[in-house]
């Protein structure tokens, strides 16, 4: 019988890593996951939801701990999903966004240089539709293309170009297979919610049910082209699949402003008038703002055969049913 394949997952206790984990377990993959940190309360939740995954402790930052990550889990492909990913954070936390989501990158792929493993790893680099910036001297016409001109808008956005070329040049110089990936935001049941989709599906639910009297929100005309998370990472494991390294954007070749996302969850709830349940927070402001993006996904369509199984109103809906579920679960515990 053939061995399994081997994946390391960094980031597996982030929204992408959870699904991703459950793909390529289902796929017979003996996974690994790179988990941070002394106490890492994720951890624990991490396990109950997969007993079958290895947790190995390491850090990006912790070249040491990368290189045994690599040795313990002898993995075949590695997908990095690790990274400070949240915008509005890496503005007041630049080094450390320099440090893990740009640096970070550079040290893991020096640990499967000097392991020897620079021909037999597959590696997939997290890129992000952040690094084009979406603004007026650079919009994204028809969509944001593999090709399209980089003007990234935050630290997050130029720490993760940062990956995202040294990912380039590593494949370039050393002949290395690696994809990057360029997603579009993608959300679903796993998002944390400090990012705006979740944090308006989690008020909604608590709002319905009458815990909660309103939602604090920064800009609300911003665009986005926001697809499923779980459609997302097929697209991952299907660059490294592929015959070629290469470069794909993921994305659903729609943009909606967050209103359109307020007006559809506030719906599903049968409120029709969400204004009166939203203030505007003047700490949700950024330094900087990305106004809209929009991508092209044909590339990947084409070439990989990739494809989204769910749309705008499917992924609202599916996110404001999952926390409605959640929220009614805890009331209900609390009911004497
Ligand atoms: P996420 O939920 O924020 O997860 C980030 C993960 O990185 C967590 O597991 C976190 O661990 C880990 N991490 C942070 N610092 C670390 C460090 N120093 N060493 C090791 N691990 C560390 O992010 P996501 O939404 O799943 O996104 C996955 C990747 O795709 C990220 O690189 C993100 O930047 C990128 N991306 C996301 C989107 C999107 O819309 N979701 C779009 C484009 C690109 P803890 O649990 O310990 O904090
Ligand atoms: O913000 C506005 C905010 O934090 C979306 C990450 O996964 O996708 C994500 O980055 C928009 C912005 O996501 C709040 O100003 C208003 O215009 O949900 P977000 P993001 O910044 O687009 C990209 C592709 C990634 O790569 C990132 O890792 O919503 N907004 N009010 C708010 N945003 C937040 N978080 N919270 C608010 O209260």
């Amino acid at each position: 019988m053939a061995e399994p394949k081997r994946a390391l997952i960094t980031g597996v206790t982030g929204q992408d890593g959870g699904h991703l984990a459950e793909l390529l377990l289902a796929e017979g993959y003996a996974v690994y996951g790179l988990v941070r940190g002394q106490n890492n309360p994720r951890r624990a939740q991490l396990q109950a939801e997969f007993p079958t995954l290895t947790v190995i402790e390491g850090d990006l930052t912790d070249p040491a701990s990368l290189v045994r990550a690599l040795e313990r889990s002898d993995a075949n492909e590695v997908f990095n999903l690790a990274a400070v990913s949240h915008v509005g954070f890496s503005f007041a936390n630049p080094t450390l966004t320099a440090d893990v989501t740009g640096k970070g990158v550079l040290n893991l792929l020096e640990a499967i240089r000097i392991t020897g493993r620079s021909e037999r790893t597959r590696f997939y680099q997290a890129s992000t539709s952040e690094m084009f910036g979406g603004l007026d001297y650079n919009r994204p016409g028809n969509g944001y293309t593999e090709d399209s001109l980089f003007h990234p808008r935050s630290p997050y956005g130029v720490a993760k170009l940062y990956g995202h070329w040294i990912a380039k040049n590593y494949r370039e110089s050393y002949g290395m297979f690696i994809s990057c990936g360029i997603l579009f935001n993608h959300e679903g049941e796993r998002r944390g919610k400090e990012f705006v989709t979740r944090k308006i599906t989690d008020a909604v639910a608590r709002i319905s049910l009458g815990r909660q009297s309103h939602i604090d929100l920064g800009n609300l005309w911003p665009k986005r082209d926001w697809g499923y998370a779980g459609d997302y990472v097929r697209g991952m494991w299907q660059m490294l699949q592929h015959s070629e390294p290469d470069d794909f954007v993921l994305a659903t070749g729609e943009t909606h402003s967050i209103e359109d996302f307020l007006t559809l969850a506030f719906a599903e709830v049968g409120i029709e008038d969400w204004r009166p349940y939203v203030r505007q927070d003047a700490a949700q402001l950024r330094p900087a703002e990305v106004d809209i993006l929009l991508g092209d996904p044909s590339k990947a369509e084409s070439v990989l055969g990739w494809r989204r199984d769910v749309d705008f109103p499917g992924l609202v809906s599916r996110m404001v049913a999952h926390d409605l579920a959640v929220q009614s679960e805890e009331s209900g515990t609390r009911t004497p």
